[in-house]
C-alpha cells in the first residue's frame, strides 16, 4: 500500500465514537490512590477503554496473536491517553528535501566539523605529502575528536596501507581518503527512508524498547520518532515504562500529545514491566503499527539493570512472541568517552540492537559516532542534533561523512 492509499485510508476510516481522553491525574492523588509497587495482578480487573474501539475492518486483518490478545481480559489498570488530534503534515512525508536535510545536518554537526578540521588543518599545514609525521598528527586529531583509540588505529593503518601502495599521497587527498575509510567503519541500519527506517507491518506492532542512562535523551528521542511516524500515517503507541519519577511520565505525555501518539501509562512507582505489558495489549487490540517503550534511566549496577530489562522483555513477549523487535540504546554524544563506557555496560547487560546518539549539536565530540559504531558493531539508527521535534535524523554514514568532510573532490 502506497503512502497516498494510507493517507486516504486514515481519512476515510469510519470514525469510532469520540475517543476517550483520560487526562493525567495530579501526581499527589495518584500516589495516594495507588501505593507504589502494586502488582498489576492485584488491581481490579478493568478493561482498557481502547479495547472497545477496535474497528471491525482492522480486526480482520490482524495476525492470530492479535485476536487472542484482544479476547483476553486485561488485568492491569492502564490509563490510555489518546491524542486529541493526529497531526498529519503531508509535505513532510514523501520526499524530504535533500538539500534542506543536508544543511540541517551540517549545522548540527558544525562543532565537530570545526574541531576536527581546525586540528587537521594545523596538523598538515605546510606539508605536502602524507608522511609518518602527518600520520602521527592525524592520529592525535582522531583521538582528541573522541573517535577512540581502537578505531583511530584502524583508520591510520588503512591510510598507511594506501600510502604504501600508492607510494606518494598528497595531503590534499587526505580528506577524501579519510571520508572513505571512515564510512567503511560505520554501520547504519536503514534500508529505506520509509517510516523513518522502521519496517512496519501494518497493524502488527513493531516494538521498540528504548534504554540508556539518565538524561541520555530517551524520552526526547521517542517523542521525535513518534512524530515522524504519525506524520507518515502510522499509528503509534507509547508506553510510559519509566515509572520512577512522576515528571518522567508527564514529560512523555507532552511528547505523545505533540506527536499525535497514544500513550499508555500507570501510576508513578508501578512496575515498568506491567506498563510495557499493558501498552502492548492495547497496541495489539487497536492495531497499532509501532510501539515505543520508554524506560527509566537510572544508572543501575549491571545485575539490577539486566534483571529489570529482562523482566520487561519477557513480559512483552507474552503479548507479541517476537517482541521487542528492537532494543535501542540512546547515548549522549556530548559525553565522549563516557558514551563508550555506557555502550559497554548496556551491551553486556542486555541485547542492544541499535543505537541513537544524541546531542551532537552541542559538542565537538561527534567522533564518538564513528568509534562506537565500529567498536560495538551495532548499527546507528538515529542521531539527535537538537531539542526540536524535527531534530532527529536517520543515520546515513555517507551523509554523515559528507557533513564532516564536504563533497568528495574526485
Ligand atoms: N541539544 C540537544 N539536546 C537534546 C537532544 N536530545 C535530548 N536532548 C535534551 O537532553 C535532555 C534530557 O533528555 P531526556 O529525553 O529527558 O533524557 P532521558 O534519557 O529520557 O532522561 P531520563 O528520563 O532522566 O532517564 C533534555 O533537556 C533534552 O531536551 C539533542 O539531540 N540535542
Ligand atoms: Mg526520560
Amino acid at each position: 500500500m502506497g503512502f497516498f492509499d494510507l493517507f486516504k485510508r486514515k481519512k476515510t476510516e469510519p470514525k469510532v465514537e469520540e475517543p476517550k481522553v483520560v487526562t493525567p491525574e495530579p501526581k499527589e492523588e495518584v500516589v495516594a490512590a495507588t501505593p507504589a509497587e502494586t502488582p498489576a495482578e492485584q488491581v481490579a480487573e478493568v478493561k482498557p477503554q481502547v479495547v472497545e474501539q477496535v474497528a471491525p475492518e482492522t480486526a480482520e486483518e490482524k495476525p492470530q496473536v492479535v485476536e487472542q490478545v484482544a479476547q483476553q481480559v486485561v488485568e492491569g489498570k492502564p490509563q490510555v491517553v489518546e491524542p486529541q488530534q493526529v497531526v498529519v503534515e503531508e509535505e513532510e512525508d514523501d520526499e524530504p528535501n535533500i538539500e534542506e536535510e543536508r544543511k540541517e545536518l551540517e549545522e548540527g554537526l558544525g562543532k565537530t566539523k570545526e574541531g576536527f578540521f581546525g586540528r587537521l588543518k594545523r596538523a598538515i599545514a605546510g606539508r605536502t605529502t602524507v608522511d609518518a609525521d602527518v600520520l602521527d598528527d592525524l592520529e592525535e586529531v582522531l583521538i582528541t575528536s573522541d573517535v577512540g583509540v581502537e578505531t583511530t588505529v584502524k583508520i591510520i593503518e588503512a591510510i598507511e596501507a594506501r600510502v604504501a601502495r600508492d607510494k606518494y599521497m598528497n595531503t590534499a587527498e587526505l580528506n577524501d581518503i579519510l571520508r572513505e575509510e571512515i564510512a567503511i567503519l560505520m554501520e547504519e541500519s536503514h534500508r529505506s527512508t520509509r517510516d523513518f527506517g522502521i519496517e512496519v507491518k501494518e497493524g502488527y506492532p513493531y516494538v521498540m524498547m528504548v534504554v540508556g542512562v539518565n538524561g541520555a535523551g530517551k524520552t526526547t528521542t521517542i517523542g521525535k520518532l513518534a512524530a515522524k511516524l504519525t506524520r507518515a500515517g502510522r499509528k503509534v503507541y507509547i508506553g510510559a515504562a519509566d515509572t520512577f519519577r512522576a515528571a518522567a511520565i508527564d514529560q512523555l505525555a507532552v511528547w505523545a500529545e505533540r506527536a499525535g501518539a497514544t500513550m499508555v501509562r500507570q501510576d508513578m512507582g508501578s512496575d515498568p514491566a506491567s506498563v510495557a505489558y499493558d501498552t502492548l495489549r492495547s497496541a495489539v487490540a487497536n492495531g497499532a503499527d509501532v510501539v515505543l517503550i520508554d524506560t527509566a534511566g537510572r544508572l543501575h549496577n549491571k545485575v539490577g539493570l539486566m534483571k529489570e530489562l529482562t523482566k520487561i522483555r519477557n513480559v512483552m513477549s507474552k503479548v507479541i512472541p517476537d517482541a521487542p523487535h528492537e532494543v535501542m540504546l540512546v547515548l549522549d554524544g556530548s559525553t565522549g568517552q563516557n558514551a563508550f563506557e555506557q555502550a559497554k555496560q548496556f551491551t553486556e547487560a542486555t541485547q542492544v540492537t541499535s543505537l541513537t546518539i544524541t546531542k551532537l549539536d552541542g559538542t565537538a565530540k561527534g567522533g564518538v559516532v564513528i568509534g562506537i559504531s565500529d567498536r560495538f558493531h551495532i548499527p546507528v539508527r538515529y542521531i539527535g542534533i537538537g531539542e526540536g521535534i524535527d531534530q532527529l535524523k536517520m543515520f546515513d554514514r555517507k551523509e554523515f561523512v559528507r557533513a564532516l568532510f564536504g563533497d568528495a573532490k574526485k
